[in-house]
């Protein structure tokens, strides 16, 4: 029996409410349309919330243009302050948060904090970020003219985030946002909408503390017909969205049919290279838990195990072993290593894309099937690795669940990284080398093609600290570090005249 006080300490309800747009939350409404939650892990209904209508996403939208005009006058750093009270109160409830993640979503408990602890990670680094909103100063032609840019927010944007990160990939967005003066709203999965939920009763405290406007940062609980609202509502300059490739390329194509702007962080296809030069024994570590971690659903999750032909054997024999051994159990049991997959439609998917392999030609080595125990929801898996080719079509494929496909090379260096690059998807790559001939080859323009390229590390586990996301079908989108927060704002190159006349650039003679 796992104690569920958690729920109330984040004020989660039996029922809860469709949208907040801040301090404020919708009220109950016994005629709304709701929707159960029900917790991967003992299949349990967790609550139920109301979902959002059409208007209800108008009334957030006109509620957080007007937050707009005065957040956006805020000095940076005072936004910053704002973004640093968000991280301490984020510090207090990350036990309870942590466990919320871990029950809604499946995750194990020490997945749960790790997720919370880069939400406050995220806000360390706004906090530091709001103060480095840096345009350049660039030399002007003409004589007594100043020339420069600066970077201003865009205005209202919308985040559309997965289950998988239920919380986290919102604060990425949401934080960096905020501090660049933008407003949010956030859609969070329908399968995972009482974290969001969670979130912004944290926030709330917050916001009520520094007596700031309604509509700064809002949620809203909808399906897909929320979402495509917001992709094409020209009152959202900018849609992040966070998710399958087939649900950016709609997000993509609204956006972009009204000229606005996506930031996609879409499916990934992963591979990690075993050449003969690599720590065999590190390597394993970090495909196991690139693997199997949170049960094989992140989008930088191991799918691909690209390994040299001298140690492909060594390789194999070594995660026969390791498999059998990985406890499978309730997340919130700390001795649990691999949790439930999010429903039962994902366990489909995991025995479907299974049997593709295997009807295309691949070889079943472990797992595959389900794993059954009193208590326990019928979502969890053995972990299955499977001998397949590159080339087969579900290989090609990102399923969203703990499959590794083993794959052969011989030679150079080079034949493991064209294999790697075969993909449509250039998420995450990693390299398991001793040889700097072999991991500056990776690292080189004809390397890697993904938008993270690690050496003796895993697909899976970024800092906040880089830029996150990937190229091709991934979607092309970078979020969280580095100089991400610029896609949030919009740039104004500025030239100023301190001269008495009026020199034309390019020495154009105009004489009237
Ligand atoms: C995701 O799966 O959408 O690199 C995000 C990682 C995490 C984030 C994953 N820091 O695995």
């Amino acid at each position: 029996i796992i104690n569920l006080d958690f729920l109330a300490e984040l004020g989660i309800q039996k029922r809860n409410p469709a949208f907040s747009t801040g301090r404020t939350f919708a009220t109950l409404d016994p005629s709304r349309a709701t929707r159960k939650i029900v917790s991967p892990t003992d299949g349990e209904v967790i609550a139920e919330v109301e979902m959002a209508t059409q208007e209800d996403l108008d009334h957030i939208v006109a509620t957080s243009q007007k937050a707009y005009e005065n957040w956006k006058t805020l000095p940076a750093p005072r936004r910053g302050e704002i973004v640093r009270q968000i991280g301490e109160a984020l510090r207090k409830y990350k036990d309870p948060l942590g466990k919320l993640v871990t029950y809604e979503m499946g995750k194990i408990y020490q997945e749960g904090l790790g997720e919370v602890q880069e939400m406050i990670d995220i806000c360390d680094f706004a906090v530091g970020q709001s103060r480095q909103l840096y345009g350049l100063e660039m030399k002007s032609e003409r004589q007594d003219h100043r020339m420069f840019e600066q970077w201003h927010p865009l205005g209202i944007v919308g985040i559309i985030s997965a289950f998988n990160f239920p919380v986290a990939v919102w604060s990425w967005n949401a934080m960096i946002a905020a501090i660049g003066g933008n407003v949010c709203i956030w859609k969070p999965s329908e399968k995972t909408p009482l974290t969001a939920i969670a979130c912004q009763n944290i926030l709330q405290d917050v916001l009520k503390a520094n007596d700031l406007p309604e509509g700064i940062f809002s949620y809203i609980i909808g399906d897909a017909a929320i979402g495509a609202s917001m992709s094409h509502d020209t009152r959202i300059p900018l849609v992040s969205a966070t998710g399958s490739t087939r649900m950016g390329k709609k997000v993509a194509e609204a956006v972009g049919a009204r000229l606005g702007k996506s930031l996609l962080e879409l499916g990934g296809n992963n591979a990690l290279i075993i050449t003969e030069n690599a720590d065999v024994e590190m390597a394993i570590r970090a495909t196991v838990f690139g693997a199997v971690g949170t049960c094989g659903q992140r989008c930088t999750s191991t799918r691909r195990l690209i390994v040299h032909a001298s140690q492909y054997d060594k390789v194999k024999e070594r995660l026969l072993k390791i498999y059998p051994s990985l406890s499978i159990g309730h997340p919130l049991d700390e001795s649990s290593l691999v949790g439930p997959l999010i429903d039962n439609d994902a366990v489909d998917a995991f025995k479907a894309a299974i049997n593709k392999a295997t009807s295309e030609g691949g070889k079943l080595l472990i797992g595959g099937d389900s794993y059954s125990k009193e208590g326990l929801s019928s979502n969890y898996v053995h972990p299955a690795i499977v001998e397949a080719e590159n080339h087969y079509q579900i290989v090609q494929d990102e399923t969203f669940a703990p499959i590794l496909y083993l794959i052969k090379y011989d030679g150079e260096v080079e034949n493991a990284i064209r294999i790697q690059n075969d993909v449509k998807q250039g998420l995450s790559s990693a390299i398991f080398t001793n040889h700097l001939l072999e991991s500056e080859a990776f690292l080189s323009a004809a390397g890697s093609d993904c938008g993270i390229a690690n050496i003796n590390i895993g697909t899976s586990g970024a800092e906040i600290g880089g830029a996150f996301g990937g190229e091709k079908e991934t979607g092309g989108g970078r979020e969280s570090g580095s100089d991400a927060w610029k896609a949030y704002m919009r740039r104004q190159t500025n030239t100023v005249n301190y001269g008495r006349v009026l020199p034309l650039a390019q020495g154009i003679k105009f004489d009237i």
